[in-house]
């Protein structure tokens, strides 16, 4: 037993010995004694002020898709936690390892409702479709570094996500000389040789197999692992939705992004699959096509799934293959597997790829075409720069146009949310400045999207985030719901239309660097200015709302609406 310290105290250093040096949260006086254990410790570990929970959940949601490692984030009890729930959401539906503390209310206050008190069980879960993989509270502090070990240990293994760990108020302040445990290393498992052969055989008789990659708990040995099994037997790959980062897009077998505004030549291509080889991915409705590229419960293609946890396999769909293994492990065994000499499908594997580079020619807009802005973005912008958005249809010119680089190469180039949660965009972007200060880091955000936590702007002038570049895209609408209207009751506009401040006014007022764009022509001087500067900046761009996705208008869609 070493020298007593608070529990608060111990806290800190627990998360310290797991390699944390960053947290995210919004102070509360229900856990005073961690702030000050942040304080005790503020040369090793600093604690990110948010301007809203929402903001810091969705910070430590993005600081665990970067790190590989839980992203941490701590919230006062009732209202404090209700704003962090999108957050958590996120993390759950993305598979993204994170931890939630949140502070309580004293141990001799429970049950009575006292201030702003709520179970927290019953709150997030835990459950199958539930916002975290446990919750639990901790009421003896001398047991802390167990529980933090557990959440470390829950968050990390098997299908990552998000712990809840509720710290009652009075357990903070009790002195402890319990040690901190040892930094977690998640257990790994491999697929069987009898799994791995059975891959093999069934891939060795298919004609039209394609790949597709995804999920969490990748690393960079383990995407270079698949790269190679990939060109050995010259597989086609897609990225699931929001996974465009797994694989690296500008690699000869990569085929597209298989989530909303697929392309169509690749939806065409994974229906007559006749093997769908499912490394990593959940197959969630995004992916899936909502369920009609591989039909469910059981697909017209034959099926391999392989994934981390347990419960992920055979949960949709009734495969021909399961394989529970860890991406560590499944992509080195798969590259183990020696290719035929003769493999039928090279030819559409190519084809796929030219369909790919079909598919990144844009049909030419005026006055702002926002294929051509992303493509300059691109262009511009260093290889290793990493690209966040929220939710809206904005997103889907970055989808389509945006080439990112494989995790292989810089870790993750892309944070975006497979839960489709909108205002994920810029606290993810202000969490990847503040966590890779040397790399640049563009957000692509809607009008709508942008104001759902426009506020965190602050966290990143009083942090000092360097180059942080937030382009909004703004159409005065919330444009997606917009476009469903115009499908299911065209031409009756009802609560889509958004009234906007002065962006870039308003940029201006939080510190920041801020052009308006009207035209293409403007953009990329725009954005070469803003990638010069080094400081945050913002780019306010006015768009058509008829222009509505890179494929239609909103004018053609209530014209072709089947309803009256
Ligand atoms: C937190 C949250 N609230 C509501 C929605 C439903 N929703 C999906 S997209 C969207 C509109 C997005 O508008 P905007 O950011 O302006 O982008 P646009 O679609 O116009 O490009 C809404 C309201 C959501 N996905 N997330």
């Amino acid at each position: 037993m070493g020298v007593a310290r608070i529990a608060g105290h111990l806290l800190v250093e627990a998360l310290i010995e797991q390699g944390i040096a960053t947290c995210f949260g919004v102070p509360g006086e229900s856990y005073l004694a961690v702030l000050d254990g942040f304080h005790a410790h503020r040369e090793r570990i600093r604690f990110v002020a948010c301007r809203h929970e929402g903001g810091a959940a969705f910070m430590a949601e993005a600081q665990g898709k970067l790190t590989g490692r839980p992203g941490i984030c701590f919230v006062t009890r009732g209202p404090g936690a209700s704003n962090a729930a999108v957050g958590l959401h996120t993390a759950f539906q993305d598979s993204t390892p994170m931890i939630l503390f949140i502070g309580q209310v004293a141990g001799d206050q429970r049950d009575r409702e006292a201030f702003q008190e709520v179970d927290y069980r019953q709150m997030f879960g835990p459950g199958s479709l539930g916002m975290a993989k446990r919750v639990e509270e901790v009421t003896d502090p001398h047991r802390l570094p167990e529980y933090v070990s557990r959440a470390f240990h829950t968050a990390l293994q098997g299908r990552p996500g998000p712990v809840v760990v509720v710290l009652p108020e009075d357990m903070l302040t009790v002195p402890t000389s319990a040690p901190v445990l040892p930094r977690v290393e998640p257990a790994q498992s491999w697929p069987t040789p009898t799994a791995l052969a059975r891959a093999a055989e069934m891939l060795a008789v298919a004609q039209r197999p394609f790949v597709i990659v995804g999920g969490s708990g990748w690393t960079a040995e383990s995407c270079l692992a698949l790269e190679h099994f990939v060109e050995q037997w010259h597989l086609p790959v897609g990225c699931a939705f929001r996974f465009q980062d797994t694989f690296d897009n500008c690699h000869p077998n990569y085929a597209g992004d298989v989530g909303i505004g697929i392309n169509p030549a690749l939806a065409e291509r994974i229906r007559n699959a006749d093997l769908i080889l499912a490394i990593g991915p959940r197959l969630g409705e995004m992916t899936t096509g909502g369920y009609a590229l591989l039909d469910a419960p059981r697909p017209q293609q034959k099926l391999i799934h392989i994934h981390a946890g347990a419960e992920e396999l055979g949960r949709v769909y009734a495969a021909d293959l399961l394989i529970q293994a860890s991406m560590a492990c499944a992509a080195p065994a798969l590259h183990s597997l020696a290719a035929p000499a003769v493999i039928p499908w090279t030819v559409e594997t190519e084809q796929a790829r030219a369909d790919y580079a079909t598919n990144l020619v844009p049909t030419p807009v005026e006055p702002l075409d926002m294929a051509e802005v992303v493509l300059t973005i691109q262009r511009l912008a260093p290889d290793d720069t990493i690209y966040t958005n929220g939710a809206g249809n904005f997103s889907g010119w970055l989808h389509r146009f945006l080439s990112y680089r494989g995790l292989r190469h810089h870790g993750r180039t892309q944070l975006a949310p497979t839960s489709g949660a909108m205002g994920y965009g810029v606290p993810a972007a202000v969490a990847a400045a503040l966590l890779h200060p040397e790399r640049t880091v563009v957000n692509l955000a809607g009008d709508g999207d942008f104001l759902m936590t426009g506020q965190e702007l602050a966290t990143a002038t009083g942090h000092g985030a360097g180059s942080l570049i937030s382009i909004v895209v703004d159409n005065g609408t919330y444009g997606t719901i917009r476009m469903h209207q115009e499908r299911e009751y065209p031409g009756r506009v009802s609560g889509s239309d958004l009234f906007n401040p002065d962006f870039v006014a308003l940029a201006a007022a939080y510190g920041w660097k801020a052009e308006r764009v009207a035209t293409t022509d403007e953009f990329e001087p725009a954005f070469a200015r803003a990638l010069a500067n080094g400081a945050p900046t913002l780019l306010h761009l006015t768009l058509d709302p008829d222009v509505i996705t890179s494929r239609t208008t909103l004018t053609a869609i209530r014209n072709s609406s089947t309803h009256p």
